[in-house]
């Protein structure tokens, strides 16, 4: 019998299901959605990876994100390098701390005030604490199918893995937990008013991805987010934008810069941390001063602000440009244009949605704009796209519900390659 492509992978998985739950480490990973073995990764260099089979891929998963600059950026492996020679964490503040707060609150400018941690869910459930310790309230109002990370507060309908495996409402969460967290409609501002009459005066916050990347790519509607932030100043409650996704991926101020609204704290994670885990909080310094050891809002974390993970967020802040944005937005619209030809001329209905360098091909006949059409998407169709594009080459999200991610060392020389695998890889799904 022929030996399998994955033959390597597949060794390594059964080993790794011994010892690690499922054999990874983030659900997402494990392939299980797309019905096949993961592949696991050797190396990476610019837009490509390389598998323990030794097959070369186009990267669009980077890293759920964080590699704006691509794998590997010679210079970003230069000054970590440098950084974990003079020690790879102190437990003690380090200027370099200093210096990326700065570089984000220049950026960002709502973020008057910064807290590093080492994830977005650390960073999202810190942001929640601090806004109902300054309302003095215990309510939360989230999304369908938006994703704040894994804290009990979030995995309510929650999007990404939770959607993927189709558990949104995870086991293990409290009821008390779950009660306080109320749900409303990506996109719909009228299904938050009667949410706003039932509980008026005991919601805290109002927490959102400003672009939804979780439930694959939605863009806000013309005046969604704008309503957001009415309600907020209308009732005192505190207005948290997710943009651990988007902050820094669709614009050098990310999503609050280009839809110009301005949420009073920020979440952010991802890109800052150039691949090593990070997450950061902030916002208005009235709030933020409520933040131990400033207030008495308790949030600490032995890893926050590493040295290596501030080195790597630094650098990749740094060589942000405009030039970079117009690449990627470039890249994404010939990318998005020519799935959807390849889609329409092999007769599969397939909706794409955009934002910058984000995208999802949702295969659906219905626009995808909230999480009810999001879930009108045939994800066994997708799995079979998936296998497709791997063995062509082409590595996407293991998940209907994710984000397809580019990079600045993608090029148009890649997105044709990937046009062409997607072609033929429609067509044999026709056959
Ligand atoms: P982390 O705790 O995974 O660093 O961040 C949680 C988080 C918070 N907010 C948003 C908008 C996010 O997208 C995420 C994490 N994103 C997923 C992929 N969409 C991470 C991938 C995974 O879970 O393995």
């Amino acid at each position: 019998m022929a030996r399998s492509r994955y033959a390597t992978s597949e060794r390594l998985f059964t080993a790794a299901s011994r010892i690690l739950s499922g054999g990874v480490n983030s659900p997402v990973r494990a392939f299980k959605s797309v019905g096949a073995t993961p592949i696991f990764i050797e190396r990476g260099r610019g837009a490509r990876i390389e598998d323990a089979d030794g097959n070369r891929y186009i990267d669009y998963v980077m890293s759920w994100g964080p590699l704006i600059h691509g794998h590997a950026p010679r210079g970003l492996v230069r000054e970590l390098s440098r950084a974990a020679a003079r020690g790879t964490s102190f437990g003690a503040p380090t200027e370099m701390e200093t210096r990326l707060a700065q570089r984000v609150a220049m950026l960002m400018p709502s973020m008057e005030r910064v807290r590093f941690v080492s994830s977005g869910t650390e960073a999202a459930m810190s942001a929640v604490r601090v806004a109902r310790a300054a309302t003095n309230r215990d309510r939360i109002i989230k999304f369908e199918g938006c994703y704040h990370g894994h804290a009990d507060a979030f995995l309510v309908q929650a999007g990404s893995g939770a959607m993927t495996l189709g558990v949104p409402t995870s086991p293990g969460v409290p009821a008390a937990a779950a009660a306080n967290t109320l749900l409303a409609r990506y996109n719909d501002l009228a299904s938050i008013e009667p949410v706003i009459e039932q509980h008026r005066g005991t919601i805290a916050a109002i927490i959102v991805e400003p672009i939804a990347g979780n439930m694959g790519v939605i863009p806000p509607r013309e005046g969604f987010l704008e309503g957001l932030r009415a309600i907020c100043d209308r009732e005192g409650i505190v207005l948290i934008f997710d943009e651990v996704i988007s902050g820094f991926r669709v614009s050098t101020g990310g999503a609050q810069k280009v839809l110009g609204v301005t949420p009073d704290l920020t979440v952010l994670g991802k890109i800052i941390g150039g691949g090593l885990p990070v997450g950061a909080y902030g916002g208005r310094a009235k709030l933020m001063e409520l933040v131990a050891p400033a207030g008495p809002v308790y949030q600490a974390g032995t890893l926050s602000g590493n040295p290596l993970a501030m080195t790597a967020g630094l650098w990749s802040l740094e060589n942000l440009s405009a030039r970079l944005y117009r690449h990627l937005a470039r890249l994404a619209a010939t990318l998005a244009a020519g799935l959807a030809d390849a889609a329409r001329d092999a007769g599969v209905p397939i909706q794409v949605n955009a934002f910058g360098s984000l995208l999802t091909p949702f295969f659906t006949e219905r626009p995808v704009r909230d999480f009810q059409s999001a879930l009108s998407a045939d994800t066994g169709r997708y799995a079979a796209f998936h296998r497709e594009m791997l063995a062509r080459g082409i590595y996407l999200p293991p998940s209907q519900f994710e984000a397809w991610m580019l990079s600045g060392a993608h090029t148009t020389r890649h997105v044709q390659l990937t046009l062409r695998a997607a072609r033929a890889a429609l067509q044999e799904m026709t056959i």
